[in-house]
């Protein structure tokens, strides 16, 4: 392990159903995180795994909006907002995390998105950028300054969440075999990987740390 296990956590976002193949918002190759996560979780003191966890009805739903296209952005509450298929609606199966990953080691499962009118991207803030989900405060409090992230989807919630923790001062690395992206809208993908790396954060193969 290259990382000091006392200041770095590893955060596995949204490995739910729903974000795999065959999911309500399946992430082409969504399910392949699993391998390099559960090979790395075992070298890590602190492990958080966030869950996308909405309510019914959720802001983020094409099916709440009168009139408007699935994908398509618009403007909720002056945030933008892409319009998705119904997804991680809490306490169905399409919100479990998947049990393929090794959860021993998770000692923080953290929900959000449970807002119904305000949406959650990153593990740190929620999408108007300035309500915190309490992660930080968690990080702080247990020592961690380095953060590294895996899981899905890598154009929005592994985004947000690595902009944000730069954000707060945390170094950052994405485990770039154990993330994979949406693509929604086409060149998201790489759009979001290039203003990471041009933003600070480092991409490293899980090999590399485990
Ligand atoms: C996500 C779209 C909608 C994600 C969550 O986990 O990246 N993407 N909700
Ligand atoms: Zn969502």
């Amino acid at each position: 392990m290259i990382l000091d296990p006392d200041h770095s956590a590893l955060l596995i976002v949204d490995v739910q159903y729903d974000f795999c193949p065959g999911g309500a918002l399946g992430v082409p190759d969504g399910d392949s995180v699993i391998a390099p996560i559960n090979a790395v979780v075992g070298s890590f003191t602190h492990v958080v795994a966030t869950q996308d966890w909405h309510p019914e009805n959720h802001v983020s739903f094409a099916s709440a909006w009168e009139g408007r296209q699935l994908y398509e952005t618009v403007a909720a509450d002056g945030i933008p907002q892409v319009l998705w298929p119904d997804h991680c609606v809490r306490g169905s199966r399409g919100a479990a995390l998947h049990e393929g990953l090794e959860l021993d080691r998770v000692s923080l499962i953290l929900r959000k998105g449970t807002r119904r009118e305000l949406d959650s991207y990153s593990a740190l803030f929620e999408n108007d950028r300035s309500t915190h989900t309490g992660l930080d405060g968690w990080l702080r409090a247990v020592g961690v300054k380095v953060l590294c992230i895996s899981g899905l989807a890598t154009d929005y919630c592994v985004y947000f969440t690595a902009i944000d923790a730069l954000r707060l001062g945390y170094e950052v690395i994405v485990l770039a075999d154990a993330v994979r992206g949406v693509g929604v809208p086409p060149g998201s993908v790489a759009r979001s990987i290039d203003r990471m790396k041009a933003s600070g954060v480092l991409f490293l193969d899980s090999r590399e740390i485990g």
